[in-house]
């Protein structure tokens, strides 16, 4: 997958993006993130990306020539790039918009900075806004960092292949279970002792109901569109219940 991304900050991403697992992906030819800096497309003197705003008021307003003619250039070399523009307006960021994301062959992603972008290059070089959430940032570089790392891990072999996307916190829309590593006591502190008894099957129910509990505790919202069996309801009721549950 190519990820093109228009910034005023291109610096910003360097470390993000050459670390762990991305820095891996990006070596094994599975992501190629591509930077481009918006300011040498300004036609200006002083290559100037940002401007009053018209109407008055506090701050600048990105210019749309810059960004028109960066994604122009980009465009022209990613025909067919779904082009997103990161703003607290957009559809929020979920699993399920990063999965559909990761089906695509490449992306284009505007961040915005100052007050935001000039309306005008929005409606001309823009298919969508998307949101990493309800809060305001002081631009859409670290949103644009979020959506990447939260995209790349559905593109197939960019986890290992014994670790899967779709295992974690909410790929079935319940939270994670607790992990535990050596040592097996610390200072006292010891491991769930199903964990060390080797027993497949249990360990499996035992991980259930934990991430079950989980979620009820910290985000009942969860359950009501989780992926749950029958036997998920019956663990519910005892959770929700201690007192009519056996042992
Ligand atoms: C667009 C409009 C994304 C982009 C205004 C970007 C939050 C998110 C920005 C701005 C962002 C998010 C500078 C206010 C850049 N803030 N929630 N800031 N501002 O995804």
């Amino acid at each position: 997958m190519i990820i093109d991304i228009l910034t005023i900050f291109p610096g910003m991403f360097e470390s993000v993006f050459s670390s762990s697992i991305l820095g891996r992906a990006r070596e094994q030819k599975l992501l190629d993130i591509r930077l481009t800096d918006i300011r040498p497309f300004s036609a200006s003197k002083h290559k100037n990306t940002d401007d009053y705003p018209f109407g008055g008021g506090a701050g600048m307003v990105m210019m749309a020539q810059p960004i028109q003619d960066a994604m122009a250039s980009v465009s022209a070399s990613l025909p067919g790039a779904r082009r997103i523009y990161l703003g607290p307006r957009g559809r929020r960021l979920t699993t399920g918009v990063a999965r559909e994301l990761a089906a695509e062959k490449s992306l284009i992603l505007l961040c915005g900075h100052y007050e935001g972008v000039d309306q005008r290059a929005l409606d001309t070089c823009v298919d969508e806004e998307i949101s990493i959430g309800d809060y305001i940032l002081t631009g859409g570089e670290l949103a644009a960092m979020v959506l990447v790392d939260c995209v790349a891990r559905f593109i197939p072999g960019v986890l290992g292949s014994s670790d899967s996307p779709e295992e974690e916190s909410f790929s079935d829309g319940l939270l994670e279970y607790p992990q535990y590593t050596r040592p097996r006591d610390l200072n006292g502190h010891t491991v769930p002792e199903v964990l060390l008894s080797g027993d497949h099957s249990k360990i499996r129910a035992w991980r259930r109901r934990e991430s079950l509990a989980a979620t009820l505790r910290h985000r009942p919202d969860l359950l009501e569109s989780a992926d749950l069996s029958p036997a998920d309801h019956k663990i519910l009721k005892e959770l929700a219940h201690p007192c009519f549950s056996e042992s």
